[in-house]
């Protein structure tokens, strides 16, 4: 009897070695331990033995049994570990393997000025402050110094929505609005974005164009700060070698008022088509707020003077970067943008 118990257990063990994968040695277990298996059928004849060979015999049953399970979790582990391997070795990864290049768009010469002089006047303490594209004509015209019928509206006319609503036609309305927001206290702010006007399409002039604004608001503020504030700009922009002059002019939200012109990159100041023959480009307006408007949007002139300018953003990058025809900016083509640095 014990030796069929050997037998039995020489013939697993060895299914157990021959097992190569988890799902033979699965085949195995259930050959020997399952309810139908052969340790369970060697089992079942304790019933008919005499009683002084139960004990011995049920030990030897359960012996088999254990030898049978302990082979079986073994070699379970080394099976799994083999599996485990193998998994992990279809499922590698060659990190050495260079990684996919995007091609990244370089930044637009619009952007790249604008945020530069965003971060000139960031530099000198200024905020920035956020518009409106879509402005009430109450902001746009009224509030500074513009009712209806005002023929320096003429000079702006442009994209209206309805009666009452037009596309901006200058950055100056988000002066009404912060001089409303706050009220009858000092402000120092830039405010960038597009702007839309009815004008010529030509070199210098677009229909669609970006401006940074600025309105610096405090006690006994002069023209002559606004010349060194605008002066300084210039020589960060351009460098000090490029030469500014500012010419008298005429908004109805300034007093005095004045337009600021560099000297042309196409030609140095000779005249040529760039600069239509004289030397020179505009590129922004100012002037000290004009005391009425001041009064309008809420402010002591006792107390309070003010300056403010608008730049044309287009106008700096082509002087900036020697670009001979705004529409460039807006034709999208790329081996114009190509050749600004990526970000
Ligand atoms: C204004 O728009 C005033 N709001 C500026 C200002 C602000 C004056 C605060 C006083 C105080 P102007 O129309 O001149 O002014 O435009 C300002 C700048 O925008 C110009 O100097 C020029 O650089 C740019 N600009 C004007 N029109 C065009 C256009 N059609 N295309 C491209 N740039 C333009």
């Amino acid at each position: 009897m014990y030796s069929e118990f050997e037998k039995i257990q020489k013939e697993a063990l060895n299914s157990i070695d021959l097992a190569l994968d988890l799902s033979m040695l699965d085949e195995v277990k259930n050959t020997y331990l399952s309810k139908k298996g052969i340790v369970v059928s060697l089992m079942s004849r304790l019933k008919d033995l005499a009683p002084e060979d139960k004990k011995a015999y049920g030990q030897g049953v359960n012996e088999l049994k254990k030898v049978i399970e302990d082979a079986l979790f073994d070699r379970q582990r080394v099976l799994a570990d083999v599996a485990l391997n193998q998994k992990l070795n279809e499922e590698k990864i060659d990190i050495s393997l260079p990684g996919k290049t995007f091609n990244t768009a370089p930044m637009h010469p619009f952007h790249l000025i604008k945020d530069e002089i965003s971060e000139i006047f960031l530099g000198m303490g200024y905020t920035i402050a956020e518009g409106n594209e879509i402005e009430e004509d109450y902001f746009n015209f009224t509030l500074l110094n513009m009712p209806e019928n005002h023929p320096a509206r003429d000079m702006q006319d442009s994209f209206y929505i309805n009666k009452n609503t037009l596309l901006r036609t200058h950055t100056s309305p988000v002066q009404a609005r912060e001089m409303q927001k706050h009220k009858n206290t000092p402000l120092k702010i830039i405010s960038p974005g597009k702007v839309y006007r009815r004008d010529d399409d030509d070199n210098t002039h677009s229909h669609q164009f970006g401006q940074v604004e600025g309105l610096v608001i405090a006690e006994s503020l002069s023209l002559g700060h606004l010349k060194a504030t605008l002066d300084l700009f210039v020589k960060k922009m351009f460098g000090p070698k490029r030469e500014i002059r500012f010419r008298a002019s005429y908004f109805p939200f300034t007093e005095p008022s004045v337009e600021v012109d560099v000297s042309c990159h196409e030609c140095n100041g000779k005249g040529c088509a760039t600069c239509k023959g004289t030397g020179w480009i505009e590129i922004l307006g100012a002037g000290m707020v004009n005391p009425h408007v001041l009064e309008m949007n809420g402010y002591d002139i006792q107390k309070f003077t003010g300056f403010a300018f608008g730049i044309g953003i287009e106008r700096v990058a082509m002087l900036r970067f020697g670009i001979d025809d705004i529409r460039r900016f807006y034709q999208n083509d790329v081996r114009f943008l190509d050749q600004f640095p990526k970000r």
